[in-house]
């Protein structure tokens, strides 16, 4: 059985990657793959309990390292109950946020240790990384202002100020720019249906789409 494919979507705020997700998950299920749409922090039900500590409460509630070990007790979870047994029967796997989220949120942006983040790429991931990065690039005040005409109400990361958010998008930029065999960058500027075309001239460029 060959391993299927990991494709991963991050980037700040309300950069429509959730909306986009939905579209590349419909086209590769027309194109014959097996998909699995998932997200972080959840994806499994241990995960998703996690994700009500970390999501809620206080911006301060956790610091950023406790943080960093939360959302990887969480990733772990989700890797071992979901997203190895995907790709093992060969599924593809479409994620919205893992790994890079934790580089660029609690990291670039809130001051975790570069060392022990990649400690916990190495011992955590165990391998389990992404084919693809999708990662979506917006100027700041446009997806603060679309996260928030969307959700209603603010959640911890949204309410940290534009510092951190600026802080986040450079993170994400420097991690497309240091891998860029992984990371293709998105213009979430588009409309949707330009979005789309973006994301899906990516996927077809660097991965075998059809089964
Ligand atoms: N987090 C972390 O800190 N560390 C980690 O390791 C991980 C995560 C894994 C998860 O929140 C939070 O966890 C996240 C990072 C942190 N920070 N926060 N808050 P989430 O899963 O609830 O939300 P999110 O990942 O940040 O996504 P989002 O805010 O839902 O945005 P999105 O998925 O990128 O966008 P969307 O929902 O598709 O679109 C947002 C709105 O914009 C919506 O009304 C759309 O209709 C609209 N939209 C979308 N595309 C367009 C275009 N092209 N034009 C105009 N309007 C558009």
């Amino acid at each position: 059985m060959t391993r299927g494919r990991f494709i991963t979507f991050e980037g700040g705020e309300g950069a429509g990657k959730s909306t986009q997700l939905r579209r590349l998950v419909a086209r590769l299920q027309a194109a014959g793959r097996e998909v699995v749409a998932t997200r972080e922090p959840g994806g499994s039900p241990g995960a998703e309990s996690i994700r009500e500590l970390v999501l809620n409460g206080a911006a301060d509630r956790w610091s950023p390292v406790t943080e960093t070990l939360l959302m990887y007790a969480a990733r772990r979870d989700h890797i071992e109950r979901v997203i190895r047994p995907a790709l093992d029967r060969g599924a593809w796997v479409v994620c919205d946020r893992f790994a890079d989220s934790t580089r660029a949120y609690q990291g670039a942006a809130g001051g975790t240790a570069p060392g022990l983040i990649s400690a916990l790429e190495t011992h955590i991931l165990e391998g389990t990384r992404p084919d693809l990065t999708l990662i979506f690039d917006l100027p700041t005040e446009v997806g603060l202002e679309r996260a928030h005409a969307r959700a209603g109400s603010e959640m911890r990361f949204e309410s940290k100020g534009m510092a951190f958010h600026e802080r986040l998008r450079e993170g994400f930029l420097a991690i497309a720019a240091a891998e860029p065999d992984r990371c293709a960058v998105v213009d979430a500027r588009g409309d949707l249906d330009q979005v789309e075309a973006e994301v899906w001239a990516a996927v077809t460029d660097r991965l075998a789409v059809h089964a």
